[in-house]
């Protein structure tokens, strides 16, 4: 009896260890199946020569050593000289041959770039990973271990690569108690309560992850900002932090709250052009500099949502910013201050969602259009900030809307460098039990045309300093991370961070390229899996735009916690947070009027992008019914009523995730059981979820538009009044802020 609970429990135990939890994320280096490779790769590496003279050397060696073994099956020899079979990593510094290398290639590889190249030694096949900085040969060795993972030939290698980006960073929107504002993955991966004498095994990985991608940045705290992170205590446990994530090349930057010097600081003000709150922010920063010595700076969400800011005191954000900037610029830190910014007036309440407060000392700015609100209040700005001050803009001009055309501020303000905040946690997005691959989403954006200097003046140009140049330039997106074992609960939301890292390192790689390194890293190199699971990521986004906002609609989701469709809602605090300003659908027709006519928010734009978008006729009908108000009977392209191709929308939306589910569902003997079947009960929630929308959505606006959803298409299963009535008192995701 002893003897089988002994048996049964070892066999638990083997069986829970090598379960596939999903913990490894990409970075998994399983023996390569394929003998025919493996023999191919073991002929060409046997051993490393690659003195690890510091600590970013150090853990690249490791991570060398550890994926070669992994991979080939083999132990490789770490050897003092270079031979044949094997790989040299390094810089100048570390090897004289890689010194005469590079000096005789004179590239360009700047502070992050990398070199992957096969040369000849003694008529033998040398790999050189080589770089001018330690972080680049780390860099060069995740991608050389890509290689690998993903089965390429690598016989000829001649690889450059540097980043296009300098600053690529990860925010995450982690409060102090560990609930993360937008988080679906469980609670914040930093245990502050711990730090800093408790260090997880999990920021080890963290680090591991972001610089196996190219992130070179994390922004430890929520936008929406406690004072407290930067106190003494707090400043310790960030300096663990940064302690661990250093040799991987991350720097730490925190959220101000603007009004911390009241808050911390025992001062009356935070005015800042007040002589004691710009000295109280200048020790602040020593000190902070005296625990992080390359702490990278702050990211301030000012005047917006209830956070204090510059408008109190009558101030500009320009003041405000500039202020930071003064106190950084020393050290070299940089700011980056948020343009998310829409009518202060009235403010969101930082403890519930439902209720709402005035803000009496903000400023009236009158603007019929949330649309508009960045650039009325940024555009004049520009030319007014301090050279290590950045704009950070959403992507869309409204919030991380599962389509958006590109923000106006891309390309309006040439002085002033950009960071595009990208947004990779789900909140509007189907949180995180929808599969929807981001990468088609960031891209479409990034290659929008902003015409601010002439064709091709892409919005990628725009922030990568293409068109103007810029001391520094940036990239954000809001992290999908939480303390799920498998980091971001969806096993596909891994591919939403990974895609983040990969595109803010060179923007030119394509979504389908990205999906496929993803898989093959992921879950395997079978070719029949990469292709089909690959047609699933790369409609996964377009699908879920056509249940849920199709045609340009936008923000018609649940008030508060986003979750599902709430078209109908029209008694939320402040007018722009009802579905109902962002539709507009009455007996005439739907859609809101951007152009001359209505709000014009499309004058923001630069005349080229103006003209297509301000006529229904050359409007790309994917944005109609963002700057249009349509009528019901509109011809669309297709030669369908607006009425009939909505319908069509919502439909082929909800068919497209059953195509997924029976994609999917033949993909079970390619990969393993666990994370086969948690992406199957998610896909079966996902359909719900798509019938949900397409019935709650479609019921509603046929209360205006009077016309029948074609017969031919299966009939809502429940009437307006059942979707009305469904609520989510305890959704994910709450705001938390403490
Ligand atoms: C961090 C939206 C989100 C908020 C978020 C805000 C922002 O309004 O719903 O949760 O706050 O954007 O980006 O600042």
């Amino acid at each position: 009896m002893k003897g089988t609970f002994l048996l049964f429990s070892l066999l638990f135990f083997v069986l829970t260890a090598f379960a596939e939890d999903g913990y490894d994320l990409w970075l998994r280096y399983n023996k390569i199946s394929d003998p025919v490779l493996l023999q191919q790769y073991r002929t060409k590496i046997s051993s490393i020569q690659f003195p690890a003279t510091s600590p970013t050397l150090t853990v690249a060696k490791k991570e060398l050593l550890n994926g070669l073994e992994g991979l080939l099956g083999s132990s490789i020899t770490d050897k003092k000289t270079i031979s044949g079979q094997s790989i040299t990593a390094g810089t100048s510094s570390t090897s004289t041959f890689i010194q005469s290398f590079l000096s005789e290639g004179k590239f360009s590889l700047g502070k992050e770039g990398f070199i992957i190249a096969t040369k000849k030694i003694d008529q033998k096949n040398v790999i050189l990973i080589a770089a001018d900085s330690d972080v680049g040969v780390l860099y060069g060795v995740f991608q050389f271990l890509r290689l690998l993972q993903t089965h390429k030939n690598i016989s000829q290698l001649n690889i450059v690569s540097v980043p296009k980006i300098q600053n690529r960073i990860l925010d995450h929107w982690d409060n102090l108690n560990r609930t993360v504002e937008r988080g679906y993955a469980g609670a914040s991966i930093w245990n502050w309560h711990l730090l800093p004498g408790y260090i997880d095994k999990r920021y080890i990985d963290y680090a591991r992850a972001n610089a196996s991608i190219g992130i070179n940045g994390t922004v430890l705290t929520n936008v929406n900002a406690n004072a407290m992170v930067l106190t003494k205590p707090y400043l310790e446990k960030v300096a663990e932090l940064a302690n661990v994530f250093r040799p991987y090349g991350i720097k730490v930057y925190l959220t101000a709250r603007f009004s911390a010097p009241i808050e911390i600081g025992g001062l009356k003000t935070a005015d800042p052009l007040d002589t004691q709150v710009q000295n109280w922010w200048k020790q602040k920063v020593d000190e902070i500099y005296s625990y992080v010595p390359d702490f990278g700076g702050f990211v301030v969400k000012a005047n917006s949502e209830g956070q204090p800011g510059p408008q109190n005191y009558g101030r500009t954000h320009a003041d405000g910013a500039n202020m930071f900037a003064d106190a950084l610029v020393s050290h070299d830190g940089i700011v980056m201050w948020r343009a998310f910014v829409y009518d202060a007036r009235v403010q969101k309440s930082t403890e519930n969602f439902g209720e709402r407060k005035s803000d009496p000392n903000a400023p009236s700015i009158a603007s019929s259009d949330r649309a508009k609100q960045a650039y009325d209040e940024f555009k004049p700005l520009d030319g007014k900030f301090r050279k290590n001050v950045l704009v950070q803009v959403k992507n869309g001009p409204i919030d991380f809307q599962p389509r958006e055309p590109f923000s106006p501020l891309f390309g309006a303000m040439p002085q002033t460098p950009l960071v595009m905040e990208f947004q990779l946690t789900q909140e509007y997005l189907g949180q995180a039990t929808n599969l929807v691959y981001e990468a088609p989403l960031f891209k479409e954006c990034l290659d929008a045309d902003t015409y601010a200097k002439g064709m091709g003046s892409t919005v990628a140009k725009v922030i990568d300093g293409s068109l103007e140049t810029y001391p520094v330039t940036a990239i954000a997106g809001v992290a999908n991370i939480g303390n799920e074992r498998n980091w971001t609960f969806h096993p596909f939301g891994q591919a939403n961070w990974y895609a983040y890292g990969r595109l803010a390192w060179d923007h030119e790689l394509s979504s389908e390229q990205i999906a496929d390194e993803w898989l093959r890293q992921t879950f395997t190199n079978d070719l029949h899996f990469v292709d089909e699971a690959k047609k699933i990521m790369l409609m996964s986004r377009e699908t879920m735009v056509n249940y849920m906002t199709p045609l340009g609609l936008h923000h018609i989701m649940g008030t508060g916690f986003h979750y599902g469709p709430a078209p109908w809602v029209d008694n939320a605090g402040r007018v722009d947070w009802n579905p109902v300003y962002y539709h507009r659908a009455d007996s005439a027709g739907i859609g809101f009027d951007r152009t001359i006519k209505g709000s014009n928010a499309i004058s923001q734009y630069e005349e080229d992008v103006r003209k297509q978008w301000a006529n229904e006729k050359t409007c790309d009908e994917k944005y109609l019914l963002w700057f249009h108000h349509v009528s019901w009977k509109y011809k669309m392209r297709s030669g369908k009523t607006l009425w009939d191709e909505l319908c069509y929308k919502y439909y082929s939306g909800v068919d497209s995730v059953r195509w997924m589910q029976r994609t999917w569902n033949k993909l079970k003997e390619y990969i393993d059981e666990e994370r086969f079947e948690q992406v199957k009960m998610l896909l079966a929630v996902q359909e719900k979820e798509a019938v949900w929308w397409r019935n709650a959505c479609l019921l509603y606006f046929q209360t205006y538009s009077k016309m029948p959803i074609p017969p031919s298409y299966e009939k809502p299963d429940h009437d307006l009044d059942y979707y009305k009535a469904l609520t989510f008192p305890y959704a994910p995701g709450n705001n938390g802020n403490l």
